[in-house]
């Protein structure tokens, strides 16, 4: 299926997997609406876009924890970019990694009001355009951390628990539509993660990918690309994904 113009919603489109999937869907000349906090990367993101050949790009500054200021922006969108056919899920974060009976609140809250309450309170805003126009396509993102919870990471991986089973809840709803519901599960991706789990301790962030091959935000990238590509009747429900050297959130090979 074509992507050439058109409309692709990413949130989280600052860094990371969220800009690597923005470029990626610029290449096939799609139009991009870029979402994130921080407007300044937003506009690095968007002029690399439009030199990949997007076929136009729209930022907007969103915090997807604050539910009224999702909704506003989605019904206050220019009416040239009101019809979005590919809603990208992709903001969130990790903060701490610490035992669930040491955590701290402002942690857990931080990552719960982003990866869930975020996730529902965007795809509550653009789904029911999908439905009515008839045409869609949802992807979230979702992690190994979702399938398998690890130490110290318990409301992280409950927050990735969450989003599949929301993915899988919102496939059901959505059936009888043409819309088409997709989780991207990752496993370990080299991007700012870390840096933003450890509140900027670099080098404490550098370990975590000490003796691996990570993923790149563009291997990700590339699988988003793909499931939303496919023809009109697949829905892709999952895709798994992790480095060679990774078998699950638990298991890694590291070379010394
Ligand atoms: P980055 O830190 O590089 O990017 C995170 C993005 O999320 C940024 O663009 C950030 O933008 C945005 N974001 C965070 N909070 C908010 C908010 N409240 N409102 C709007 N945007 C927000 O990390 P990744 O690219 O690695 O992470 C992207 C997604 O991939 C996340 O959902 C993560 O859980 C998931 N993932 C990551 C893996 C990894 O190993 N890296 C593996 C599996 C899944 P800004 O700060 O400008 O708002
Ligand atoms: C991100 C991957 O293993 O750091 O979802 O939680 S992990």
């Amino acid at each position: 299926m074509s992507l050439k113009g058109k409309i692709v919603f990413i949130t989280g489109a600052s860094s990371g997997i969220g800009a690597a999937t923005s470029l990626a869907f610029a290449a096939e000349g799609a139009r991009l609406l870029l979402a994130a906090r921080r407007v300044e990367k937003l506009a690095e993101v968007a002029a690399q876009a439009l030199e990949r050949g997007a076929t136009a790009v729209h930022s907007i500054r969103l915090d997807v924890r604050n539910h009224r200021s999702v909704q506003n922006t989605i019904d206050e969108l220019p009416p040239e970019w009101a019809d979005i056919e590919i809603l990208i899920n992709n903001a969130g974060l990790s903060r701490g990694l610490d035992k669930l009976y040491m955590g701290m609140i402002d942690d857990w809250d931080e990552m719960i009001d982003t990866n869930v309450k975020g996730l529902l309170y965007v795809t509550r805003a653009v789904v029911p355009g999908m439905v009515v126009r008839g045409r869609g396509h949802v992807v979230n993102l979702g992690s190994t951390a979702g399938e398998l919870t690890y130490p110290n990471g318990a409301v992280y991986c409950a927050s990735k628990a969450a989003e599949r089973a929301i993915n899988d809840g919102l496939r059901q709803d959505v059936l009888g539509t043409p819309v088409r519901v997709t989780s991207v599960d990752p496993g370990m991706v080299e991007t700012d993660f870390s840096l933003v789990r450890f509140h900027g301790d670099g080098e404490r962030a550098g370990k975590v990918y000490k003796g691996i091959t990570p993923l790149t935000p563009e291997d990700v990238a590339d699988v988003i690309v793909w499931a939303v590509s496919r023809p009109a009747h697949v829905n892709i429900a999952r895709v798994l994904l992790t480095p060679v050297q990774q078998a699950n959130s638990l298991l890694f090979h590291r070379e010394p």
